[in-house]
């Protein structure tokens, strides 16, 4: 039994515990600086540089006066002023905190003698952040000259308080005999100028877990996708040949919850394709499956592409028979889209290819009088089988009332999310692309077949060329990269922090996977996770009930979740 004081040591040894793995940032993880910087962020005088996410502090980037400013102001807790002391930071997102040191009398400007200005954006040198710090902290004159690379600078003096006092060992080391007094400060420099200045406690964080794929489950029979109930932890997962499997409590049920094998057509893009639970199961107990069937009679083309419906009994047992929702027929057995999910409005939306061959021959994604090549969307309680939302972007005007976008080649999977959509729409020859918008009913034209990604489409019968109208993806890539892209989830999960927000997704072909995450419509900070994460074959991305990314690869039989930090 150790002592109480022992025990005290010890804990104080220890990394903090309130620190996860990797600490508050991902772009500081194993450098020098980390501990001096998790030390600031702890202590919340910085929020980060990557607003609204802020997991990362930028550390080798200039520090700027406008973020010195407001390093020293949070550090400082000084009060907010009413009056304002610069012109050229007028409006500036740090003016606030510029007053605030201002007032405080830790600077007077940059432009003697008429020091109306701030320079708000101009970097910071390491002897002008030792005359920021020398003044924040009152420090008194130094006893001793520390360096003789500053000799006859007007912040000689502030370097050597500075010095004195241990915020500075020099630029130099080992010799440390000078202090580089006109080279630029990065932010990371500053966070350890700032630990020291402050006495704050180094905090180095564990090292953050690699991330992988752990294998959940395998042994299926072509998978497609997986599927959490509303409130359940168990996992639903749909086979291609039409059998809907529950993995309960660690295992497979051994009888499957759905099964439609003597119903679906099944092979290459054919098959059972998705599954849905309506959002306000278990009092709603309708489930929904969209899936390739042979041909219906009097119809034309390949086969008929069905939405029905079932109920699920009690304990995610056998559901009911079938009810047709919507049958669509397929000119050809390749480019049926494939997803279903109901959007936070509360309808269930669709996607479907534009009927297969080369180039969109027939040109059904951009025709308005065909579900081929659509996102669509209808409302399955207003009516049966359904009704039409109606602020649909076609109501009362040409065109479906169920379109709700269209120039989609093959939008396979998609994902709802905060608002918006993200469609992984499967590319032609040339480009895979992912589309990302409000989930507003304005009628977006993706594109397609004019378009593929941002090229334009040489083959199309309509050689125009011409953007106007249409919403051009927010990412996508090319042969190098892939050629059959997933469509895959935004991240919410807790453990995988440092793709917190994130949206994953992967070319099935070529196993890339690859994040960005969505700011104004924009995708930003754009990852490729392939060296850890690489794996062909996934053709679907779902969540579990923890919010943690469940990949459902085809080639494996198996289910894998994302993990690691
Ligand atoms: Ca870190
Ligand atoms: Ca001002
Ligand atoms: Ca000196
Ligand atoms: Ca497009």
């Amino acid at each position: 039994m150790m002592s109480p004081a022992a025990l005290a040591l010890l804990a104080a040894l220890l990394p903090v515990a309130a620190l996860a793995p990797g600490g508050t940032f991902t772009d500081d993880d194993g450098s020098v600086h980390e501990g001096g910087i998790e030390a600031i962020a702890t202590e919340q005088i910085t929020v980060g540089c990557n607003p609204p996410f802020n997991d990362r502090f930028c550390p080798d980037r200039e520090l700027t006066r406008a973020q010195m400013a407001a390093m020293i102001s949070r550090a400082e807790s000084l009060p907010s002023t009413g009056t304002d002391h610069f012109v050229d930071d007028n409006g500036h997102v740090l003016e606030g905190a510029i007053n605030r040191i201002a007032e405080a009398g830790i600077t007077q400007g940059c432009n003697p003698p008429a020091n109306d200005r701030f320079c708000p954006d101009r970097s910071l040198t390491r002897a002008e952040a030792a005359g920021f710090l020398a003044r924040a902290l009152h420090l008194p004159a130094a006893t001793r000259d520390f360096f003789n690379d500053d000799e006859g600078s007007v912040l000689e003096g502030a370097i050597n308080r500075i010095a004195e006092i241990g915020i500075t060992v020099g630029c130099n080391p080992p010799d440390n005999d000078n202090f580089c007094p006109r080279r630029i400060l990065t932010r990371a420099e500053m966070a350890t100028m700032l630990t020291r200045a402050l006495r704050l406690t180094s905090m180095r964080p564990a090292a953050r877990p690699p991330l992988r794929w752990d294998l959940v489950v395998d042994g299926l029979s072509r998978p497609v996708q997986t599927l959490v109930p509303p409130g359940e932890s168990r996992i639903l997962i749909a086979e291609q040949g039409g059998q809907v499997q529950v993995f309960d409590n660690g295992a497979l049920r051994s009888q499957p919850f759905l099964d439609l094998s003597g119903t679906v057509v099944a092979g290459g893009e054919r098959g059972l394709l998705s599954i849905a639970i309506h959002p306000d199961y278990p009092a709603d107990r309708r489930m929904f499956a969209w899936y390739s069937a042979p041909l219906r009679q009097g119809g034309s083309g390949n086969h008929t592409t069905y939405l029905t419906e079932f109920d699920i009994a009690p304990d995610l047992q056998t559901a009911s028979s079938p009810r047709v929702v919507l049958a669509v027929d397929q000119p050809a057995s390749n480019h049926n889209g494939g997803f279903l999910d109901f959007g936070p409005d509360g309808y269930l939306y669709l996607g479907l290819g534009d009927g297969g061959g080369g180039n969109d021959p027939a040109g059904r994604a951009r025709n308005l009088n065909t579900l081929l090549g659509k996102m669509i969307r209808i409302d399955v309680d207003g009516a049966a089988p359904y009704a039409i939302p109606p602020d649909n972007p076609f109501v009362g005007e040409a065109g479906r009332d169920e379109i709700w976008a269209s120039g989609l080649r093959n939008p396979w999977r998609w994902s709802i999310d905060d608002g918006n959509i993200y469609i992984g729409d499967v590319g032609q020859g040339a480009r895979e692309e992912v589309d990302a918008v409000a989930l507003s009913p304005v009628g977006y034209d993706f594109g397609w077949s004019r378009y593929e990604g941002t090229l334009c489409n040489p083959n199309d019968t309509d050689p125009s060329c011409s953007t106007s109208g249409l919403t051009m993806p927010v990412a996508e890539y090319g042969r190098s990269v892939g050629q059959v892209i997933t469509g895959g989830v935004v991240y919410r999960g807790q453990t995988v922090r440092s793709l917190s927000h994130y949206f994953i997704y992967s070319d099935a072909a070529s196993g890339v996977v690859r994040g960005f995450r969505l700011l104004n419509g924009r995708a930003v900070e754009a990852r490729d996770l392939s060296g850890a994460l690489r794996e062909p074959g996934v053709v679907s991305f779902g969540s579990d009930s923890n919010g943690e990314i469940l990949a459902t690869d085809l080639f494996d039989n198996a289910v894998y979740r994302l993990v690691g930090g």
